[in-house]
């Protein structure tokens, strides 16, 4: 008899994926050829169809993977509600221009996200105001933690009920402290992976989501110093919550909101000069590619990588673009990849 059952792909490494199923527990499962073959590529998120299951030895192969909500590119997850953007107050310092960046970029992934500002503890009361009043200001409402004191860790906890969610931001933070403390209590989340497999849980090719004790699932990323903003110029105006949010009443439909006539936009807010900074970023690096593109055709796939680095087989990875239009929208990228 031939049997099929539904489940969840909450890890990958190499070509395995492990599996829960409600009927047979955990699997470990290979992807069918002919899923390769048509360029699907099963990614860790996915809800699957099962067959060839044995029991006794908890193997299965995936037949099939089911439409998905959403796709991140950069890690490859499928299926996520939302990123908790973590950076701390203080330790280090916190800066304005990093800050906005990071903002930047996690709007650029069109997913909506938590912004966590980790290590009250050693900050007071004023600085703390500062920040929050200058977050207001931009669009944020940012959620003030420590996991050292605990302090809304609960309210937290609570966001992330239900929802599979996508940790980020820059390296010594807080972002493993604070999965420790949320996962504490679930064997099954950190140790036990990391011991079959004899690799640490925050390298990059293997992906996993961790089981939270509140509930809802998070992924950890390595993390990364300068986010590079992998968005054309034009999709610059929506990743800022000052310029998305005003009545946009520009004379031209394709206004870049510089000192275009008849622009509407209003400009008096404190990271307009970001906007423009990066506006202009974006625009050499889209000249150079276009200039690249006109003199070697050749050199078309290296254009495509410039200024990142890939954790997966550039060949898997680019057939996988082509065939997705919409995850080249929610790119969450790891640049200074510094494996933890
Ligand atoms: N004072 C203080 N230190 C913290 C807090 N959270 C984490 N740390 C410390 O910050 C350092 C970096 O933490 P870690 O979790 O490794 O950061 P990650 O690189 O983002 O994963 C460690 O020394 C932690 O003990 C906090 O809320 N307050
Ligand atoms: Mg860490
Ligand atoms: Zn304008």
């Amino acid at each position: 008899m031939r049997r099929e059952v539904l489940g969840h792909v909450w890890a990958a490494q190499a070509n395995f994926y492990r599996v829960a199923t409600p009927e047979y527990g955990e699997l470990l499962c290979t992807a069918r050829a002919r899923l390769k073959k048509t360029g699907q590529w099963v990614l860790v998120g996915d809800q699957v169809q099962v067959e060839e299951i044995d029991p006794a030895s908890q193997r299965g192969a995936i037949s099939e993977i089911l439409p998905r909500r959403s796709e991140l590119d950069h890690p490859p997850i499928a299926n996520v509600d939302q990123l908790l953007l973590m950076l701390a107050l203080a330790a280090p310092a916190l800066d304005i221009h990093h800050l906005s960046r990071f903002l930047v970029k996690a709007e650029s992934t069109g997913l909506p996200f938590i912004l966590a500002l980790n290590k009250s503890d050693l900050c007071s009361r004023e600085q703390i105001d500062f920040w929050v009043a200058k977050l207001q200001t931009w669009g944020y409402e940012p959620v003030i933690i420590s996991t050292t004191t605990g302090q809304n860790i609960a309210e937290l906890q609570s966001r992330l009920a239900h929802k599979i969610t996508v940790i980020t931001g820059p390296s010594g933070v807080g972002k493993s402290s604070l999965i420790n403390t949320l996962t504490q209590g679930n064997d099954l989340a950190t140790g036990a992976v990391a011991q079959r497999t004899g690799r640490g849980r925050h390298t990059t090719r293997h992906i996993q989501l961790l089981p939270l004790s509140g509930g809802g699932m998070l992924a950890d990323t390595p993390g990364f110093n300068q986010p590079n903003l992998e968005i054309k110029p034009t999709e610059l105006a929506r990743c800022f919550p000052e310029l998305y949010r005003q009545n946009v009443t520009c004379e031209f439909a394709n206004c870049t909101h510089h000192n275009e006539p008849g622009c509407g936009i209003k400009k008096d807010w404190e990271r307009y000069e970001h906007y423009v900074q990066w506006w202009q970023e974006l625009q050499v690096l889209a000249e150079m590619k276009q200039a690249q593109g006109r003199c070697d055709v050749g050199v078309k796939y290296k254009q495509e990588e410039m200024g990142h680095r890939r954790s997966e087989p550039k060949l898997a990875r680019h057939k996988y673009r082509n065939l997705s239009r919409r995850r080249q929208h929610q790119e969450l990228d790891l640049l200074t990849a510094d494996e933890e």
